[in-house]
């Protein structure tokens, strides 16, 4: 079975540490350059699989793991609208998640809302309890593998770890999640794992990679199955772009979507088809000239993938539309289906207003309207 690449999106409560761990395992994919480095997609970065080898060599060589995904596609926003909702034709857009909690905080407000969005779409999920080194006692070390530095602190500092994390753990089975630290687990399928890490040092960023790598293809395999034919996508942002004029911005997570084929997605009075001028992706930085030499045109896009698109008549897309590359054979078919969710969308828009004011109605909204 040919696999796509897992879309892995993070989510939390702010100030977690969301941003700071997606730039600490960029950042260290860009390091280690010679291993395939990372490539820039549209609102998204492609991780190798070579990356992870490296990151968790140690770990990989000890356990003798084999790893037959190409690599993940990381979604760059964290809690962008259309991932936070994570909702796609009853589906989720994203495979995986990471739920970033704070050691010292625990739970907060907006952890739980992640967990009912992510319980709600079915999406699997493994949480980073992050800003370990700010555990008292906690001596921080340079290593990526948490299990490494953990073998370097005393005894009293390993136990203050076990109370937050089983006093995590109770928490979370109030919310019907079996979780664990990911070391004492011997069926990921049955428990959600725990993996402490530092996004400042790089702590357990090795044995989290490993953990969504090796969830995504031992449990998800049906879920990233790459499906031969036209593209179907989301569109995250619409853009004006200097030269360019209004372009969207766009995941594509199943297909391939090529120059001049035709596209359909929602605009705020219906759906509309159009022919794709160009597709773009980011330029390498060291193939960067000017500022605004920022896009590398493109033939085809194969998913998983974050591209930019390049089309007449940009300038009504809705942000959150499903996004499809039509031919004659399914184009009434595909049609009707997006105009199925917006009349769902619009009806609701009219019946409930803009009244968003009260906690209920946002959760409502959130459920109901956005990325639809
Ligand atoms: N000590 C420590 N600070 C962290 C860690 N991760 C994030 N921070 C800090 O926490 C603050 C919020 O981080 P940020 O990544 O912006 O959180 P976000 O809102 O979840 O994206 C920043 O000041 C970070 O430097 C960590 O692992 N250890
Ligand atoms: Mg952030």
């Amino acid at each position: 079975m040919k696999l796509r690449q897992p879309i892995l999106t993070v989510l939390g409560h702010v100030n977690v540490g969301k941003t700071t761990l997606l730039d600490k395992i960029r950042g260290t994919a860009v390091q280690l350059k010679e291993a395939g480095g990372m490539t820039q997609h549209i609102g998204a970065s492609f991780l190798p699989i070579q990356v992870i080898y490296n990151i968790a060599k140690n770990l990989i060589e000890k356990y003798k793991i084999h790893l037959n995904i190409s690599g993940i596609l990381l979604i760059d926003t964290p809690g962008h609208e259309v991932f936070t909702n994570l909702r796609m034709r009853g589906g989720s857009v994203a495979d995986m998640a990471i739920l970033v909690v704070d050691i010292n905080k625990g739970l907060e407000r907006q952890t739980y809302e992640s967990i009912d969005i992510l319980k709600s779409r079915n999406v699997p999920f493994i949480i980073a309890l992050n800003k370990l080194d700010k555990l008292e006692g906690w001596v921080p070390t340079n290593t990526y593998s948490f299990l490494e530095s953990l073998s370097l602190q005393d005894e009293r500092t390993k136990e203050r770890l076990d109370y937050r994390i089983y006093d995590l753990v109770s928490k979370l089975l109030r919310l019907g999640i079996n979780a664990e630290r990911f070391d004492r687990i011997r069926d990921f399928s049955k428990y959600t794992a725990i993996i402490p890490t530092s996004a400042i040092y790089g702590i357990g960023i090795a044995e989290l990679l490993l953990l969504v790598a090796g969830i995504c293809q031992n449990y998800l395999k049906s879920r990233i199955a790459y499906t031969e034919g036209p593209a179907s996508g989301v569109i995250l942002d619409v853009k004006q772009e200097t030269g360019l004029g209004t372009t969207v911005n766009a995941i594509i997570f199943n297909g391939i979507i090529r120059k001049n084929d035709i596209i359909a997605f929602a605009t705020k009075t219906g759906v509309i088809t159009t022919k794709v001028r160009a597709l773009l992706m980011p330029k390498p930085l060291e193939e960067m000239r000017a500022p605004e030499d920022k896009f590398l045109s493109v033939e085809e896009v194969v998913a998983s993938a974050g591209v930019k698109i390049v089309a007449d008549n940009l300038d009504e897309a809705l942000g959150g539309s499903p996004l499809f590359v039509v031919t004659e054979e399914n184009k009434e078919a595909i049609l009707n289906k997006i105009k199925e969710e917006i009349s769902v969308f619009k009806f609701k828009m009219d019946k409930e207003g803009l009244i968003i004011k009260a906690y209920r109605c946002w959760r409502w909204w959130i459920d109901n309207c956005i990325g639809r």
